[in-house]
């Protein structure tokens, strides 16, 4: 027996059948020289980008036994990036151009809403030095008696984006008296995402690469009072260094945040870069480590952590992705339309592991401990970027896919 059958009858599998191919044929080859952008990072591949949306519906067979059927709402919507139900079960989606839209019921026309501030829109998601107008919009826990809409943006500091937030009044028909209750420092643009706490606190995230400055605005979950002003139990109001509506810290890039149903919790999703994306539970005062830990690699190829992909003294994700899927929105399933997924967590994803075009939803089942049990990938085929994702009125879950050609997608049960 030569060494190679000898090597393949020990070891079996495909692996090693690879090896030895590639040794009898004397072909092994280096590693390909992959083309990089000048901040470091691959320049990413194009063959899976710009899929063009069918028109649909798509009927789909799922993990847990239930069949599903995702038709298309609205199409031709540019760039949106989040959406919310009013009570007259209409759909407010605010897009990156720094529009908000309104979708009535059974309609597929979005009609625009006056009353929105100016903002910042520029460049391509992803990129350096991009700016996303319009980012997430949510209603006051009161909307029915206030009638607030509350609008995360970014507003012209010159030409240069700086987080904001603020808040109009519905009429009806638009919104009336807009003015802001947060705004971010001169130079500090990014991305911002809000959720109302159950005690009626307004939560915000903000991007950028201070995280692990209690002084400054990036990095963080931030914590506020509906009108702006500081809550009185805010975890850093004695600590001189720190701004007083600092929640937690140590964040990266964080585009989903939600309120557990049941726990009345705080929950966050962030991206790493390339792998480490998470799911943090948020707790006051606390730090989640950027950038000093992660569970993924830095662009280029080498671990995050520098060889170490721990946590180690930081609070760690409760989920986390390597390779990075790019986590977007953040929702919990309460709703009886489909039944199966009933308590499951789910997250858009822009694009999975570096390759665009690849944007999804996944579904993640977890036990009463919050442990991780399942995790199933679903509209794959679609080729979209799911930017958000909600619960609609009747129990489906409606999403938006942020692309030039973006449209409103909802999961209804298949007949
Ligand atoms: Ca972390």
């Amino acid at each position: 027996m030569n060494l190679v059958g000898d090597y393949l009858q020990r070891a079996g599998g495909f692996a090693a059948a690879l090896v030895a191919s590639a040794v009898l044929s004397g072909a092994a080859q280096a590693q390909q020289d992959v083309a990089m952008n000048p901040g470091g990072y691959p320049v990413a591949p194009t063959g899976l980008a710009d899929n063009p949306l069918p028109e649909g519906p798509f009927t789909y067979r799922t993990a847990e036994g239930m069949d599903i059927r995702v038709e298309v709402v609205a199409r031709g919507i540019e760039y949106p990036m989040a959406l919310t139900f009013l009570p007259d079960r209409s759909m407010l989606v605010v897009t990156r151009k720094g529009e908000l839209l309104q979708l009535a019921p059974g309609t597929n026309k979005p009609r625009v809403v006056s009353g929105g501030p100016a903002s910042v829109f520029a460049g391509e998601s992803g990129d350096a030095g991009t700016s996303h107008g319009y980012m997430d919009v949510v209603l006051h826990p009161d909307f029915a008696t206030n009638g607030l809409v509350y609008i995360a943006y970014n507003k012209p500091d010159g030409e240069a984006p700086r987080m904001a937030v603020g808040r109009g009044r519905w009429t009806g028909s638009r919104l009336e008296d807009f003015a802001d209750v947060w705004l971010a420092p001169s130079g500090a643009g990014g991305m911002t995402r809000l959720a109302f706490g159950k005690e009626g606190t307004l939560f915000l995230t903000t991007s950028g690469a201070d995280a692990q400055n209690l002084g400054t605005v990036g990095g963080k979950v931030l914590r506020i009072n509906d009108d702006g002003s500081i809550p009185a139990d805010n975890p850093f109001l004695r600590n001189s260094a720190a701004r007083k509506d600092v929640y937690s810290l140590g964040h990266r890039g964080a585009l989903g945040l939600a309120i557990h149903p049941l726990t009345g919790d705080l929950w966050e999703s962030e991206n790493g870069p390339n792998g480490g994306d998470e799911i943090n539970i948020i707790k006051p005062g606390h730090n989640y480590g950027w950038p000093f830990v992660s569970l993924g690699r830095a662009y280029p190829g080498p671990w995050q952590s520098g060889g170490r992909p721990g946590h180690e003294v930081f609070e760690p994700p409760v989920i986390y992705w390597m390779p990075a899927i790019a986590v977007s929105g953040l929702m919990f399933y309460t709703g009886d339309a489909l039944p199966k997924w009933k308590g499951d967590i789910f997250v858009g994803a822009l694009r999975t592991g570096e390759i665009p075009g690849t944007g999804h939803l996944e579904r993640i089942l977890v036990n009463k401990d919050m442990e991780e049990l399942r995790r199933e990938t679903l509209l794959y085929d679609l080729h979209q970027r799911i930017r958000d994702v909600k619960q609609g009125p009747e129990g489906y879950i409606y999403m938006v896919t942020e692309q030039k050609d973006g449209s409103v997608l909802r999961i209804v049960p298949a007949e």
